[in-house]
């Protein structure tokens, strides 16, 4: 028996029995990512021209279309890069407080494209226990920004690891002052017997916007109502969420392949979407000398370097450097002022200051000034651009 075999048997058998955070639970090397978990909110605008085309929309029936669409091809790098590029999915690396990823998304060489004027990333760790990224990806040119936090909650079981998603995203067009709740989607873990574990989603995700437009997407996979993996369905309606009546549109495909939708006005069926044919945008950071020591890929360097390389005691060793420092860290902070997030403030959901997430969460069923529907209940994470912008870090 092989040791990867070998140290597989013994972690699918952890799993089973295990009751902590799978952020931090030990994997075997083969399956470790050396990529942490703050790069992930660059998923949400790897078509940042798809992004930018919701605020150049004049008609909000249209536009809703054009959120479900841009909501979808994020669906892809998400949830099935690691699985396309690299065989199986992977485990992250589990961010510190305070670690920050920011860059750009750039047209990929060669190909031709039009000036959409810059879309920036900025995410964040800003809680260690529970792990939760924030981030916001804005686009001034086109008056469009999205933002949202994310973490998640891990339920084992001896074939499969269910992930419950906390958070939400929000986007906000300036030119129509227009709000769109973005709820996450639940998903499992598959193919952990097999040695080859993937991500498939399921259940329900909503889109919810402030001129009475919605969203309601059902996702399943292999077995269930298309027999394919990866697959969707989603209605458009002008009412809430769970209100009675014929939606405007229907659409239903693989998030990972192709979609169509129908006009069910018309009966007209048009192709919805594409994601194998759809012009790749690159994302691209600053280099290695010019980032901040909290900047991810300049703080992570050496664990990502052992990982590539296999090397578990290196891996240990390298890792054991960032959490006796962030050890450290925490203990000074004990004595004096707690770690303030650097681009982002916490903000209690119960109360109801003319947040939207809470006006929005309401019209999709949800007991006014409470925050269910996946979100802490105590703490709500939001970008403050004057922090971004006065700042000494830049993307
Ligand atoms: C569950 C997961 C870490 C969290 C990842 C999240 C939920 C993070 C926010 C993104 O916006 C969406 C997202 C996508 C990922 O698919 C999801 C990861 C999948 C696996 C990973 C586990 C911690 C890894 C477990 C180890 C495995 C491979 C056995």
């Amino acid at each position: 028996m092989s040791n990867n075999v070998a140290s597989w048997g013994s972690f699918i058998k952890s799993i089973a029995s295990y009751s902590g955070d799978l952020a931090s639970m030990t994997a075997p090397p083969f399956i470790l990512s050396p990529v942490s978990l703050t790069e992930y909110p660059q998923f949400w605008a790897e078509h940042p021209d798809i992004f930018v085309a919701i605020a150049e929309e004049a008609d909000p029936e249209k536009r809703i279309l054009l959120v479900t669409k841009w909501f979808i091809t994020t669906l892809r790098g998400q949830y099935a890069s690691r699985n396309e590029q690299l065989g199986s999915e992977k485990k992250p690396l589990n961010p510190f407080l305070g670690e920050i990823f920011m860059g750009k998304y750039q047209p990929a060489a060669g190909t031709p494209t039009r000036d959409i004027g810059e879309t920036i990333l900025v995410s964040e760790q800003v809680s260690h226990h529970p792990p939760i990224t924030a981030y916001s990806i804005f686009n001034d040119k086109a008056g469009i920004e999205l933002q949202g936090f994310s973490g998640f909650k891990a339920s084992f079981s001896a074939a499969s690891i269910g992930v419950k998603q906390v958070g939400h995203a929000l986007v906000y067009i300036k030119e129509y002052d227009e709000h769109y709740l973005i709820t996450l989607p639940v998903l499992h873990i598959e193919g952990i017997l097999s040695f080859a574990p993937y991500v498939e989603l399921e259940g329900h995700s909503f889109i919810q916007s402030t001129s009475g437009y919605s969203a309601d997407l059902s996702y399943s996979g292999k077995g269930y109502f298309s027999g394919k993996k990866n697959s969707f369905k989603a209605t458009i309606s002008k009412s809430a969420i769970k209100q009675e009546g014929k939606p405007l549109y229907s659409i239903k495909g693989q998030w990972t392949g192709t979609s169509m939708v129908k006009n069910e006005a018309t009966g007209k069926e048009e192709l919805f979407y594409d994601s194998k044919s759809t012009p790749q945008y690159t994302f691209s950071v600053k280099p290695l000398e010019e980032q901040h020591e909290y900047e991810s890929r300049k703080a992570w360097l050496k664990v990502s370097e052992a990982i590539k390389l296999g090397d578990y005691d290196l891996i240990s060793k390298e890792k054991s450097k960032i959490e006796n420092a962030q050890r450290d860290l925490r203990k000074a902070e004990e004595a004096g002022k707690p770690w303030q997030s650097r681009f982002f403030v916490a903000c209690d959901p119960r109360v109801n200051n003319g947040d939207k997430y809470v006006e929005l969460s309401t019209s999709l069923g949800n007991k006014p000034n409470s925050c269910t529907n996946g979100a802490p209940s105590q703490q709500n994470w939001r970008f403050v651009r004057e922090k971004y912008d006065k700042g000494e870090i830049k993307a």
